[in-house]
């Protein structure tokens, strides 16, 4: 019996204790993925950053932050008013499932509106930056619209478990978006080789320990996925990524390129005797995306060492654009 009633005991003296920041809430300072306050109740206030039942199909499933961090709210209460870009303080226990960190409040109780600041302005990823624990949870900006940055989707939707998976590009980095079927969102439109900016939550599925990884954009509406036209305006550019790489151990480069509409591309690689011993894209009439394995045009692996890819690009008026990557081949490691 008293097993049962402590846990209410608990959480009734420390309802409307001084909040934490949610930074402090899920601290996890020995780095094993798990929060050091796992089972603690503890009391934060931050602003709802979704829908509060937009990631669950039975309860209530959703994301909060403050200026420190962000957390996902799980719950099977949660009051019937409360609104994306409102404060709200609340109290619960911290839970972690395949390596997201959340706080479960018990009942309605333990909810305190706070007031209505709207909601937070995103984190900007930069161009080589990933998803990762220190902004999980929090509101998510990826690519922008000022025609400097975008991403570009580098594997197709596929259905799973609920929801849909894709990777997008990030210019130097792979990102995974969980588009959760709860949402409603219509992907119908977005294929590989669609260009777009994403705003979303950060979110982490890691069914194995350590939980260093699975880390997911998570939009939370049709309005969230922006899809980029490019005809408003294109920049003609070549990124690589993976880079050195080890053909000879499977290792694969991913090569994206793109430019102005009209333009056709030859992508080759050289030596650094000028040499050109691998054509990747020969007169191509549209950029691409894709992961090249590090072999010639003979189909052989080239011999480690350092090469440069030319993107060369003909523009309708027979304009010569040019941009180049260094690529370096490198040895297994023994
Ligand atoms: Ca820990
Ligand atoms: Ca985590």
């Amino acid at each position: 019996m008293i097993k049962v009633l402590l846990p209410m005991i608990l959480l009734c003296s420390l309802a409307g204790a001084q909040a934490i920041t949610i930074a402090e809430a899920r601290i996890d300072s020995d780095g094993d993925g798990i929060p050091d306050k796992l089972g603690e109740i503890v009391t934060i206030s931050g602003i709802v950053t979704c829908e509060t039942t937009l990631f669950s199909t039975s309860g209530y499933s959703f994301y909060m932050q403050d200026a420190t961090a962000g957390i996902n709210v799980y719950a099977f209460e949660a009051p019937s008013n409360m609104q994306p870009g409102e404060q709200w303080e609340l109290t619960g226990e911290i839970l972690a499932y395949n390596g997201l960190t959340e706080i479960s409040p018990g009942s309605v109780d333990d909810y305190t509106y706070v007031g209505n600041p709207g909601m937070p302005a995103p984190i900007q990823l930069v161009r080589n930056q990933p998803v990762s624990e220190s902004i999980e949870g929090m509101l998510i900006a990826a690519g922008d619209q000022g025609l400097t940055q975008w991403l570009t989707v580098a594997t197709a939707p596929s259905s799973a478990g609920g929801g849909y998976n894709l990777d997008v590009w990030n210019g130097q980095t792979i990102i995974p978006v969980r588009v959760n079927e709860t949402t409603g969102i219509d992907l119908s439109a977005v294929s590989v080789g669609t260009r777009l900016f994403l705003l979303g939550i950060g979110g982490q599925y890691d069914s194995t320990e350590p939980y260093d990884s699975g880390y997911q954009l998570l939009p939370r509406s049709q309005s969230d996925i922006i899809i980029f036209n490019p005809s408003v305006g294109d920049y003609f550019h070549l990124d690589v990524s993976g880079n050195p790489f080890a053909p000879s151990m499977g290792e694969t480069m991913q090569i994206e390129y793109s430019g102005p509409q009209g333009v056709r591309f030859n992508l080759v690689l050289f030596d650094r005797a000028g040499r050109d011993l691998a054509h990747l894209a020969t007169n191509a009439p549209a950029g691409d995306v894709f992961n090249w394995d590090g072999k010639d045009d003979w189909n052989e692996y080239l011999p480690m060492g350092q090469y440069l890819l030319l993107l060369e690009g003909i523009s309708p008026d027979g304009e010569r654009l040019t941009t180049t990557e260094t690529v370096v081949i490198a040895a297994p490691l023994e």
